[in-house]
């Protein structure tokens, strides 16, 4: 910024009073004062938004590092059984808000701002977003510490820490462009360095047997793991636990100084920038699998460095007890794998048990089987990961024999035991050595080798248990259990949407909903009630102007805040279907058209926003994102049209945008092809504030509409268990597809929409079968009660106090989604583990 306003040269003069723990506003304003001038980043004498920002993030930092270093000490006293999370991925969004916010001190900060000549807003709005994941694994991650540390559970978060995040998107002519978004640009004020806490991790090498039998990984190349603490403290609670991010370096010793005074620069620092590669960028998939040496480089990081570190302390907090043993790990230790991604945790554990410690297979692995747990988000086939045996073999050759040594016994305990699942044997283990293409499939490695398997809703755990998972059902039936999904509620509703928490705590006579989120159910009493309707309308309202205003800025769109806001935000993808809300769009552009003014007038006027980024290289998601901007810049500009339709795109959809996005909508579209979607979590975050959802029934929507009720819920499309049968009906040429269907593609098809050639996109939805052809995802089939749901909607809006009651009884319905419960089912299901709370 070059603004200077709120620059006060000389705020920076300390007063003696600057307590950092202060609860008073002026002495709040001398902290942060003391950290503009001596935690200096930026030159003296400036203290616009930026610098305030930097001071205040600074300032409510150092509040929780006390909470945090207090946290810490009373887990090691106490020494329970601990949980850790391992997840490549985590979206955490913005911390400022949410920190101040946890901490209780929102009014006392704000007020110390505008003493400092500034407004909480803005100074929130300077942070950058930390992106370090893609969709809905990423937050899931993050929503669960924010639950884990509000429910004192002694538990933490490993993760990496990427140098860029998820990409930027920016929308052009073209349609999607990424770069790089560097949230380090400056600094962040969230991060310690742990300079006494690093790993070494090996990579190459070969496997040295010694004359006693003993094996042993040597040579290779070594790199450092070297960690970064991000805080995470609980709502209202002492406990501040930690999310601990690695990144790669490289010694001193690497340096090829002979080379580089040799004027050799690059091949001088050649190993320096390897190891920077590791933790350079986020992978950027969603769900499409991508073999590359890097990421299953960046895996194995994440493993081996969390895994030193959790033996490293179960070690430290055994010092000084008498006789101890390895088989107690189990009981202090607990190991949840976010997908399989971390997976390479297992053989790792394996080796460091069996290599470093000298315990003998059977009891490795025995300890190993009762720490891990496993995670699975996807049934989709083409995001199972597989890694290529050769690329293993030479990355890992001591994890590789592991691998083959547990699938070695896994097959003899089956033929052994079950010669009835012989048969099934191919599917069930591990290495598939179809000589093609030799691969390790690490979702059967997770499955042999955890205590649990669980899935992200109960539908998606019903299909595993019946479909991927199937054949090991009949040898594990309890290890099968099914987590539902759930957000955090105070970020997703009492940070995001202050107005509409200050009612729904008025009408409760209570704010325990916040960290008891069933209590919500209480408000089903007033649906009906005039006054909370006046009261949640204009609550919604409010935060419709908002996003009226957000929407102006970044697209230059002006949208209309009496038409209904209709929103379809999430990863780009063909199973979420952004396709048939597009061409749902198109169709209902055609008929305004073909309208007379009086008609049209008699219509709901609507506003269509979609966000969303698309994989870089995934094609027909990127023509979607094109798609949607060229109707928008269509429909936009259409006076005959554009009183009753605005169709927008919300460019470069994170965290921060949801939270603007979220509150100020009143329908939102989940309609994935039912059996596609694990469970989606942004569904819960809408319908939490009031949100009505138009959906299929698919993952956590099938739950949703039961715990809101099926008349608060605008349900259209085929079942899960009709999808096999309506794909093979349209292989045989069965399908009849709507004329409103082929009416909507063939005007998308007449240059209505610029001469962009829309054939690619549109043939994806045609012909009977092949690749990419044959509407695998059911658009067509689904096209005709999708547009009968949003004539239900359209016909429900106009009635002001039906839909407010619906609005009422979404958030009312909401109470089970929150990421407490779900965590506390995890606590006690799989992990075993009890709260810890700092006294
Ligand atoms: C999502 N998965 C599910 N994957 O799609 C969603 N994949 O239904 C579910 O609600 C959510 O997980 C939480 O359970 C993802 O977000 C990825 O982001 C991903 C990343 C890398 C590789 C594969």
């Amino acid at each position: 910024t070059t603004k200077t306003e709120g620059s006060v040269p000389g705020t920076a003069k300390v007063p003696a009073e600057a307590h950092p723990l202060a609860e008073e506003s002026s002495k709040i304003a001398s902290n942060i004062s003391y950290h503009a001038c001596y935690s200096p980043h930026f030159s003296p004498f400036k203290f616009d938004r930026e610098q305030a920002y930097y001071a205040t993030a600074e300032s409510v930092r150092d509040r929780l590092i006390q909470q945090w270093n207090e946290t810490y000490l009373h887990f090691h006293k106490v020494d329970p059984k601990q949980t850790y999370y391992l997840s490549m991925e985590y979206l955490q969004g913005r911390a400022l808000t949410n920190a101040i916010g946890n901490l209780n001190i929102q009014n006392a900060y704000a007020e110390a701002l505008v003493k400092l000549g500034h407004e909480m807003e803005n100074i929130a709005e300077q942070e950058k977003d930390a992106a370090l994941g893609n969709g809905g694994l990423g937050r899931l991650a993050s929503c669960f510490l924010d639950s884990m540390a509000t429910l004192n559970l002694p538990a933490w978060g490993y993760g990496l820490r990427y140098r860029y995040g998820l990409f930027k998107q920016r929308i052009t002519k073209e349609g999607q462009e990424e770069t790089a978004e560097d949230w380090l640009e400056k600094f962040s004020p969230w991060e310690i360095v742990r300079h006494d806490v690093m790993f070494p991790i090996r990579f190459f090498g070969q496997v040295e047997v010694s004359p006693s039998g003993s094996r042993k990984w040597v040579e290779g190349e070594i790199i450092q793991a070297l960690a970064y603490d991000v805080p995470i403290p609980g709502y209202k609670t002492k406990n501040t636990i930690s999310l601990r991010l690695w990144d790669a370096k490289a010694g001193a010793e690497d340096f090829n100084l002979f080379q580089f005074n040799d004027g050799q620069y690059e091949s001088a620092a050649q190993f320096h920038s390897r190891a920077q590669q590791i933790c350079a960028v986020l992978y950027p998939g969603d769900t499409t699998e991508n073999g590359k040496l890097l990421r299953l480089k960046q895996q194995y990081f994440l493993c081996s460095a969390s895994l030193q570190d959790i033996i490293f302390r179960f070690k430290e907090r055994r010092e000084g007890k008498r006789a101890w043993k390895w088989s107690e790990f189990p009981n202090k230790v607990a190991v949840q794998l976010n997908d399989t991604h971390p997976t390479l945790a297992i053989p790792e554990l394996m080796r460091i048990l069996m290599d470093n410690e000298g315990l003998g297979w059977n009891e490795a692995w025995d300890i190993t089987k009762r720490t891990i747990a496993y995670t699975n988000h996807t049934v989709l086939p083409e995001a199972l990961e597989k890694w290529s045996q050769s690329v293993m073999q030479k990355l890992l050759p001591r994890h590789m024999e592991i691998i083959e040594e547990i699938d070695k016994r896994f097959m003899a305990m089956i033929r052994s035991t079950r010669m009835d699942l012989e048969s099934k044997l191919p599917n069930m283990c591990i290495l598939d050595n179809n000589p093609q293409k030799p691969v390790v499939r690490m979702a059967n490695l997770c499955v042999v080798s955890s205590h649990t398997v669980n899935g992200v809703a109960q539908l998606h755990s019903d299909i595993l248990k019946a479909e991927l998972f199937a054949d090991y059902v009949s040898i594990w039936p309890t290890k099968f259990q099914n987590k539902t999904n759930g957000i955090t509620p105070r970020r997703w509703l009492r940070f995001c949407s202050p107005e509409l928490s200050s009612i729904i705590t008025k009408w409760l006579k209570t704010d325990r909903w916040i960290t008891d989120l069933d209590l919500l159910s209480n408000l089903r009493q007033f649906a009906d009630n005039e006054e909370l309707h006046a009261e949640w309308a204009s609550a919604k309202m409010a935060n419709k102007r908002l996003l009226a205003q957000y929407v102006l800025q970044v697209t230059g769109v002006s949208i209309d805040p009496n038409s209904l806001f209709d929103i379809q935000v999430k990863r780009i993808h063909e199973y979420k279907r952004q396709l048939l809300n597009i061409l749902g769009a198109v169709y209902r552009y055609k008929k305004l058209k073909e309208m007379n003014a009086e008609e049209r007038k008699k219509t709901t006027a609507r506003t269509i926003m979609f966000g969303g980024k698309a994989f870089a290289t995934y094609t027909n998601a990127k023509r979607i994102v094109k798609l949607v901007n060229d109707v928008g810049a269509v429909v936009n500009n259409d006076p005959d049209v554009n009183k009753y339709l605005k169709v927008v795109f919300v460019p470069n959809y994170n965290v921060s945008v949801a939270e603007m996005l979220i509150p100020g909508s009143e329908l939102s579209q989940h309609i994935s092809t039912a059996g596609m979607e694990a469970s989606g979590t942004s569904n819960m975050k809408f319908s939490l504030n009031g949100c009505i959802i138009i959906g299929t029934l698919d993952g956590a929507n099938v739950e949703i509409r039961e715990e809101i009720g099926e008349e608060n819920f605008f349900l259209f499309g085929a079942k899960a268990n009709e999808v096999p049968r309506l794909r093979k009906e349209r292989e045989n040429g069965l399908f009849k597809p709507d004329p409103r269907f082929e009416e909507a593609k063939q005007f998308i098809r007449s240059g209505a929409f610029g001469s962009y050639d829309y054939n690619l996109l549109l043939e994806s939805l045609e012909g009977n079968s092949g690749y990419g052809r044959g509407d695998y995802f059911l658009v067509g089939q689904d096209f005709p009660s999708y547009m009968d749901a949003q004539a239900r909607v359209d016909e429900a809006y106009k009635n002001r106090k039906r839909w407010l009651k619906m609005s009422i009884l979404s958030t009312a319905g909401s109470g089970k989604f929150s990421s407490d419960r779900t965590i506390m089912q995890y606590a006690k299901e799989i992990w075993n583990i009890e709260a810890c709370p700092v006294p």
